[in-house]
């Protein structure tokens, strides 16, 4: 299927051997799914990088976070208690673990393809113990010189929202969980609306209900209320089986745009585009029928998980939208989009 997106002739810009393993004895297995933003000129990612030991002959080892260091679980890999069918996850005697540690990374770039990690920004590590199995695919949102991350918190309580906050990416402000489990995908508007702070987010339901997306309303940005599905799968599409919201919706005189991404029920990840009113974000007006991204470079069909294109993180200069994702759960890449171009693929309710 052909799609609108032009993918940079760089691409991946950043592949897992472009980096350095956070300590000794792991290597980075994955390099994906960046949040976004600008800062001090630059353009910045704040990148998931994913790690594990070396993988020795028939056994399955990861790390988990314990009291700031980090343990290695190491697991037989003929085992009759493991389930080892998904690359990301596994399942031991009934409980699930990943087979990565992600932290958050910060790189950045004068001209938006070439990035560098500078000195003297820290990692960002999980902390606690809701996030001892690591953090993962943030979103960045700029609201009054504040930065707002939500990122995906992992432990075994399950999978939820996280928020630190900073204004020097320095120095950060820990706001804990959120959103409980289960729940990720938490992007926060850039402005307020009628006073109030919105962010959407995606839980994820294990009988009634599905995965879909969500609004919620804060105060204050940190304390969330009046939640609203709004956007659901739908049978037998490109999405049927799974929508996350992509980075902080944009702003268009039509209404908020949001990339999102959407996955089938064969795991193959797509983004497509949904519109919201400008004055009540809860109102969907329109949405993409055929996805605007979809997997066919090599880079995106194969990797440590394949046929993936999934979005978190953008910069807008005028029409022209840069987004940054994540090819094959395994590589960042680039792509630009016209925000016209995505309005005419909008079919209105
Ligand atoms: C899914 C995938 C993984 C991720 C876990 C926990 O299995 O998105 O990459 O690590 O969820 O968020």
């Amino acid at each position: 299927m052909r799609d609108i997106a032009q993918r940079f002739s760089q691409n991946p810009i950043l592949s897992p051997m472009d980096l350095k393993p956070s300590r000794e004895g792991l290597v980075i297995v994955c390099l994906l799914n960046p949040g976004v933003f600008t800062f001090d000129g630059k353009t910045w990612l704040l990148i998931r990088v994913a790690e594990r030991p070396e993988q020795r002959q028939g056994t399955i080892s990861f790390p988990v976070l314990k009291n700031g260091g980090i343990d290695i679980v190491e697991i037989d890999g003929q085992h009759p208690e493991l389930d080892a069918s998904d690359p990301r996850v596994i399942n031991y005697k009934g409980a699930d673990y990943l087979t990565t540690l992600s932290h958050l990374r910060l790189v950045c770039s004068d001209d938006g393809v070439n990035f560098y990690q500078p000195a003297g920004y820290p990692l960002l590590q999980g902390e606690g113990e809701d996030e001892v199995f690591g953090i993962e695919d943030c979103r960045v949102s700029l609201i009054d010189e504040t930065y707002y991350l939500t990122f995906t918190a992992v432990s075994e309580h399950g999978v939820g929202v996280g928020m630190r906050t900073t204004k020097d990416w320095i120095n950060f402000q820990h706001h804990g969980m959120i959103i409980p489990p289960h729940n990720k995908d938490c992007a926060l508007f850039e402005e307020r609306i009628n006073g109030k702070f919105y962010a959407l987010h995606r839980p994820s339901s294990v009988a009634l209900g599905g995965n879909y997306i969500w609004l919620a309303e804060s105060p204050d940005g940190i304390h969330w209320g009046k939640h609203k599905c709004i956007v659901k799968t739908r049978a037998s599409f490109w999405d049927s089986a799974r929508v996350g919201a992509g980075a902080a919706p944009i702003k268009t005189s039509a209404g908020w745009l949001e990339i999102y991404h959407g996955a089938n029920d064969k795991h193959q990840y797509c983004l497509g585009a949904f519109l919201m009113d400008l004055n009540d974000p809860s109102k969907v007006l329109a949405r993409t029928t055929d996805p605007i991204m979809v997997p066919t470079a090599d880079y995106e069909l194969h990797g440590f998980f394949g046929e993936v294109v999934f979005t978190n993180g953008h910069v807008l200069n005028g029409d022209e939208l840069t987004i940054y994702y994540g090819a094959a759960d395994e590589f960042v890449c680039g792509a630009k989009f016209s925000v016209e171009e995505i309005l005419g693929k909008l079919k209105y309710n």
